[in-house]
């Protein structure tokens, strides 16, 4: 095979065993990588209602075909398992360098199951794995652990490590690289806390076969010297993802006060030209020459790196309008091993909840020190920080059933950085979203706002599948950056040239949206395998909040979603992909996309229809 190694590393790390197996080049042509090779790993080897956090659950990193070879944007891979925060498929997408390095060590993947009996650090050099132990690493934080590993192995070593919050099993604990970069937002960091393992090194020094090195060589550098013609290049080396602030406060998707607001009186204080007054550099992923992370000395006087979604999470929805403070709550997530979106969102309905008296705790709006606090809290899982650490579901259902109308979460993964008041094809795309509320899928917000707010009619359906098709499919597959295209107009059509020259085959779109359409329902299977007939319609809702509070300032005031208009546009969605009324895939879809073996397995568990 050339392009994939054709290698799985698998580890068993109650027996102290990595074995390395040749897989099937059908499975890559069939499922890519990254995001596809998890989906295919889990489906076929877990058992259904395993419990995410025992030795029975699998840990996987895996990359995609472009992964190592330098190529601009492809130093990612995807971090899967199933989750402990949503009883689903759970899955992140990290830029490290342990995707380049992992690959260069022969593997497309490593699969880790089990459970270490006391806590080790796994280290992956070429074919050798060696477990290690990290009774001293324990009980580090993600930057200290990555420093003290820096110093063992060889400087291009690369790491992925948990933080405290990882140990202590916080249900939406991410795993963490290269001080700043983090993944896993349903609990991947709890799930390697749960196996004991504190961290995972991994060095590689063998060419990944390429079928045409010659052209890859030429198009590498010709992609790298194209980001830098695009217009929009130079601003976003200035601001990266944070220029979004404004945009959201102008269009009133601001998430503000728990989501309750689309825009707050201090967004110019946490906006993109506020960090460029304290910004001291710039960070990012391996291999890329755009890069996004915006580095700031924050109000504790140490360096942290901001993106758009944290400062809105830690600021604006919690009433937080100083960015060297918020700067510092996302050091200390980033430390402890926390997502700062879940993390923003607990903190928020924590807020509010105490503010309506519904729990005697007082947690006020925008206190630096106290939040600080109790994010320690939750990391630890201490005092309340311990009904704040199951996540937002569980604590709403913990406190008061009734909260549960401002507890901002799509099966169970909280909303990332945009309201949907006044946006119902965002809402429908947090809400179909392959792992819970997340953007990464459909960020269709930008596209809505242009294109008219608040219809719901059938372009927005098409839009919203077009884009999952090819963000939560190809991109999360191939594991390379989707921020050139996104943001920067870098075509599509370089990423077939790169597939020819590193794979010897023509991959046209078309057969990478057929692939993607194949990994998006396995996904679909494997969430109604594990709910089976516990799973509803509703789960694909929006939180109710959307649908009860109007926006009560800004330019939208007075909006807020449909409910029947809503409802009718799901009907449509699932009518487009080819699923049932509750959302569950018929036979005859699940065959056109050769997943029949799926269709049969899946009949154990519910009824389909054909
Ligand atoms: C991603 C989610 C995001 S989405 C952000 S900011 W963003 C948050 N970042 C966190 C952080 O930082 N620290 C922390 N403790 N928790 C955090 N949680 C949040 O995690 C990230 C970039 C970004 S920045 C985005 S949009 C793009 N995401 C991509 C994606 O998903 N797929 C893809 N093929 N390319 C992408 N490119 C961009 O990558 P999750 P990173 Mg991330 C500090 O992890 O679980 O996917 O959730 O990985 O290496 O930091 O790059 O405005
Ligand atoms: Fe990473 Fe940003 Fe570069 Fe994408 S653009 S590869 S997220 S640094």
């Amino acid at each position: 095979m050339f392009g994939w190694t054709g290698v799985f590393l698998q580890v068993d790390l109650t027996k102290n065993k990595a074995v390395a197996e040749s897989y099937d080049a059908n499975l890559a042509l069939n499922f890519i990588g990254g995001r596809g090779f998890a989906a295919k790993i889990l489906w076929d080897n877990l058992k259904p209602e395993i419990d995410p956090l025992s030795p029975e659950n699998k840990l996987i990193f895996a990359a995609g075909p472009l992964t190592g070879f330098g190529l601009t944007n492809s130093g990612k891979l995807v971090v899967a398992s199933k989750s402990p925060l949503t009883g689903g498929y759970g899955d992140g997408n990290i830029g490290t360098w342990a995707a380049v390095q992992m690959r260069k060590a022969g593997y497309d993947a490593v699969i880790i199951e089990g459970k270490a009996e006391t806590p080790v650090v796994l280290h992956i050099r070429n074919k050798v794995a060696e477990f290690i132990d990290a009774k001293d690493f324990w009980g580090l934080n993600s930057f200290e652990t990555e420093a003290q590993l820096k110093a063992l192995y060889e400087r291009t070593a690369g790491i992925i490590s948990i933080g405290p919050a990882g140990e202590n099993l916080v249900k939406f604990a991410t795993v963490v690289s290269q001080e700043g970069r983090a993944g896993g937002r349903p609990g991947m960091g709890a799930v390697m806390g749960s196996k004991n393992l504190k961290a995972v090194v991994f060095e590689g020094n063998n060419d990944i076969p390429a079928a045409y090195p010659n052209d890859m060589k030429e198009l590498s550098a010709a992609g790298y010297r194209e980001i830098l013609t695009k217009p929009n290049y130079a601003f976003w080396k200035r601001q990266g993802t944070i220029s979004t602030v404004e945009w959201s406060q102008e269009n009133s998707t601001l998430p503000t006060f728990n989501f309750r607001e689309g825009v707050f009186d201090k967004a110019d204080k946490i906006g993109g030209f506020a960090m460029e007054k304290i910004k001291v550099g710039n960070r990012g992923c391996p291999q890329c020459n755009m890069t996004c992370g915006n580095v700031v000395k924050d109000s504790d006087r140490r360096e942290a790196e901001l993106d758009y979604e944290n400062i809105v999470m830690l600021g604006s929805n919690i009433g937080l309008g100083n960015l060297k403070q918020v700067a510092a709550l996302n050091r200390v997530s980033d430390e402890l091993g926390l997502d700062t979106i879940s993390l923003g969102n607990v903190l928020g309905f924590a807020m509010e909840t105490s503010q309506k008296r519904l729990i005697p705790e007082e947690i006020p709006w925008g206190k630096f020190k106290e939040t600080k606090a109790l994010i320690n809290d939750i990391a630890y899982r201490r005092g309340f920080g311990d009904v704040l650490a199951d996540g937002v579901q569980a604590a709403a259902a913990k406190i008061d059933p009734g909260s549960s109308d401002w507890a901002m979460h799509v099966k169970g993964l909280e909303i990332t950085a945009y309201d949907c008041h006044a946006a119902p094809a965002m809402a429908l795309a947090y809400a179909t979203s392959s792992i819970g509320a997340h953007h990464k899928d459909a960020w269709v917000i930008s596209w809505e706002v242009q294109f008219g707010r608040e219809s719901y009619v059938e372009e927005k359906i098409n839009k919203v599948i077009e884009l999952q098709r090819l963000r939560g499919g190809v991109f999360e597959s191939l594991t390379v950056c989707r921020f050139p295209y996104a943001e920067l107009a870098f075509e599509l059509e370089w990423y077939t040239k790169y597939l020819r020259a590193a794979t010897g085959r023509e991959m046209p779109f078309k057969a990478l949206i057929y692939a993607a359409d194949k990994i998006l329902n396995l996904i679909r299977a494997f969430w109604i395998r594990e709910y089976a007939s516990k799973w509803t319609r509703e789960m694909d809702s929006p939180p109710m909040r959307w649908f009860k509070d109007p926006l009560t300032e800004g330019p939208m005031k007075g909006a807020m979603l449909d409910p029947v208009k809503y409802n009718n546009m799901l009907k449509k969605y699932y009518k487009k992909r080819g699923w049932d009324e509750k959302g569950i895939p018929t036979k005859s879809t699940l065959k056109k996309l050769g997943l029949s073996d799926v269709a049969k397995q899946l009949e154990k568990y519910i009824k389909l229809t054909e």
